[in-house]
């Protein structure tokens, strides 16, 4: 029995899990939970992705950084790569968990509570969503101000810090990062292209577009 990724093309944590698997041609199937949800619920009682089985083997593991690092460590030929993607030095391999971190919770929390509304997926409250704004400024700051000065967020290269923070910036540009948003953070705007056109993940990327509207409030 093989190994199976659980993901879903609705959520945004699963996507860079995805990547690693076709990028290393990954002996494992990428299942989408809504097409074996009685297998999927039953076994991850918290339902959510990705999530990675072998049902035969005992291979259990939830939670997106855990998955990544498994996927990288088991799969990469190349140790090399590996050293490049996780970090060489104790303190690189600190820097990649903050960001990696940082990009599967508070950002894309923030990220997500002030979209899903704006795309009614969450109900939508004038001043709650104004104080999502700003809270979701704050992280976003962050990069912009991080990526002023760095070509990458850790190291001269790209190492998973970069493609999952791009995974969770996705969801803004899909949905509410437009030009005007691009010209109010330059930064982040040219490392997350940079980043999308990487063969780690551009087999995902390379047919999305930066979105050329911004969802207006409901009324
Ligand atoms: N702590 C988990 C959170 C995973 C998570 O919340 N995934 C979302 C998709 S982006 C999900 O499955 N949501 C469905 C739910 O919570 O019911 C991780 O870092 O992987």
């Amino acid at each position: 029995m093989s190994t199976i990724l659980y993901y879903s093309p609705k959520y945004i944590r699963p996507i860079i899990s995805v990547c690693l698997v076709q990028y290393f041609k990954a002996d494992i199937q990428i299942v989408d939970i809504d097409t074996d949800m009685e297998n999927f619920a039953r076994d991850f009682p918290l339902q959510q992705c990705p999530s990675l089985i072998n049902r035969e083997t005992g291979l259990y593991l939830t939670e997106t950084i855990s998955i990544q690092h498994y996927l990288i460590k088991t799969f990469s030929k190349y140790p090399e790569e590996v050293k490049k993607l996780l970090g060489s030095t104790i303190l690189e391999e600190a820097e990649i968990l903050r960001w990696d971190a940082l990009s599967v919770s508070d950002f894309l929390n923030r990220e997500v509570h002030y979209i899903k509304p704006l795309i009614g997926l969450l109900p939508y409250d004038a001043d709650a969503h104004l104080q999502a704004k700003k809270q979701l400024d704050v992280v976003v700051q962050i990069f912009e101000d991080h990526l002023k000065n760095h070509q990458f967020l850790v190291s001269d290269h790209i190492t998973l810090a970069d493609l999952s923070v791009t995974g969770s910036f996705f969801f803004g540009f899909n949905f509410a990062y437009d030009e005007k948003w691009s010209q109010q953070y330059p930064n982040i705007t040219r490392w997350y292209k940079e980043i999308t056109k990487s063969p780690y993940v551009s087999n995902f990327f390379n047919d999305k577009q930066q979105t050329n509207t911004v969802p207006l409030p409901p009324q």
